[in-house]
């Protein structure tokens, strides 16, 4: 098989970039190592940008995100049992986020290519890359017809994290910027209405809890956990009964509670590689980087990488020139180290981190919850990253 471009991963990454590719005439194939079905239940991120949506609407797979998505204007901070409203909008000059399921944006990505008649395999097994130097590179994979080669002028390793496509890029040509945090986030889905309109982002003693949401019949929350901690340590009545103490506001606010369809504990980190690419290996969104999730904004990184990409394969072909490419892993990592700076802040303000308790970091915490919720400047600063800094 031949292809201009081969994509190693079925994510958003993966599938924003071949679809954007096919608005410019560019040919791919997305090579994907899991299920359809499984890639589109994965619950995940839930918060898109005004610049996320913005791409997803002009370039025709907005439709159903502009009739389901829930714009939001404002986020609340609580802290010492009281709420206080961040103006995302009033701040920004009336920009907004939506709260849209992250496998809503992969159902209508997928939905979008096959009308295209664009090619997504899954279930390709043993998926490896080779000849990433030279001219005509090559990603392989095992499906039930066997071993099969895809040849490609470019491959875009868009496979995450735990994907395979970044260790193609020698040791030595790269540096790897890596950090845990000391704390993980449990996140449970519950078929309850939202007991708020807006996100809630509030520090507790007990730890960091976030109260999210996906439509008025389902409530997404998050609670900090140890990062090694376990599902069975947490019955549904834990962490209700957790997450009430963490929401508790000195007015008597209440957290509406229902059955938990789905759970998970994900351990927080913080990772970039540079360069994000090498020959003809691109790489795109959590294969590049990781952010801890408090700042929304993986999924968010992920597309502005691909929308640059997309651009610099497009200069290639149309414009036989390769600046874009050549400046591409410098280009986008300007972007990904002002993330990790928001995301690690808001991390920084929000969670517990030491189990003893440590009063001088404590202190210092509300000190700064106290400045961003009382300063119009601190707060701007808060609401511009938050719906996605303009221009970088
Ligand atoms: P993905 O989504 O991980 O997709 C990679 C795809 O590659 C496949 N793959 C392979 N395919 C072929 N061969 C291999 N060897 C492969 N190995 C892996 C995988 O199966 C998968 O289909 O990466 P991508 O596309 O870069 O997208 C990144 C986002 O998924 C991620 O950044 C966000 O989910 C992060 N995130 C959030 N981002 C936001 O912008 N806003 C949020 O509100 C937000 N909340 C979150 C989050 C992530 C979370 N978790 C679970 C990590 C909340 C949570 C809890
Ligand atoms: C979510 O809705 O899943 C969500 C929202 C905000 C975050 C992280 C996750 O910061």
């Amino acid at each position: 098989m031949r292809t201009q471009v081969g994509i190693v991963g079925a994510g958003p990454a993966g599938l924003m970039l071949s679809h954007l590719l096919h608005l410019a005439g560019i040919e791919s194939v997305v090579i994907e190592n899991r299920s359809r079905a499984y890639v589109e239940q994965r619950v995940r991120a839930g918060v898109l940008e005004n610049d996320t949506v913005e791409l997803m609407k002009s370039t025709g797979v907005g439709e159903r995100l502009v009739r389901e998505g829930l714009v939001h204007h404002g986020i609340e901070l609580r802290f010492n049992g009281e709420g206080h409203r961040i103006d995302l909008s009033g701040l920004t000059g009336g920009r907004t986020i939506s709260v849209y399921g992250q496998q809503e944006v992969v159902k209508d990505l997928v939905d979008r290519r096959l009308r295209d008649n664009g090619a997504i395999i899954y279930e390709a097994e043993d998926v490896r890359i080779d000849d990433i130097e030279t001219a005509t590179p090559r990603v392989s994979y095992t499906s039930v017809e066997g071993r099969q080669e895809l040849r490609c002028d470019f491959i875009a390793g868009c496979d995450g994290f735990h994907g395979i496509t970044r260790a193609a890029i020698p040791r030595s040509a790269r540096a790897v910027y890596d950090w845990n945090y000391p704390f993980g986030w449990l996140g449970i889905l519950a078929a309850v209405a939202p007991s708020t309109e807006e996100l809630i982002y509030a520090r507790h003693e007990q730890g960091f809890a976030l109260h999210s949401l996906r439509s008025p019949e389902l409530s997404r929350l998050y609670l900090q956990v140890e990062p090694d901690d376990d599902l069975a340590n947490w019955s549904d009545d834990r962490i209700w009964s957790e997450l009430a103490t963490r929401f508790a506001t000195r007015d008597g606010w209440t957290l509406h509670e229902g059955p938990i369809i789905e759970r998970a504990i994900t351990p927080m980190r913080s990772f970039v590689i540079d360069p994000m690419s090498y020959g003809r290996l691109f790489l795109a969104g959590d294969s590049a980087h990781i952010v801890p999730p408090t700042g929304a904004k993986g999924l968010n990184l992920a597309v502005h990488d691909v929308r640059r990409l997309a651009q610099a394969l497009e200069e290639h072909y149309t414009r036989h020139s390769d600046s874009l490419l050549d400046s591409y892993s410098k280009d986008c990592l300007r972007r990904v180290w002002q993330v990790q700076r928001f995301s690690w802040w808001m991390t920084s303000l929000l969670h517990r981190f030491d189990d003893a308790g440590d009063p001088h970091r404590d202190r210092l915490q509300r000190a700064e919850l106290e400045y961003v919720t009382s300063s119009r400047a601190a707060a701007t600063v808060l609401a511009e990253n938050y719906v996605g800094l303009p221009g970088i």
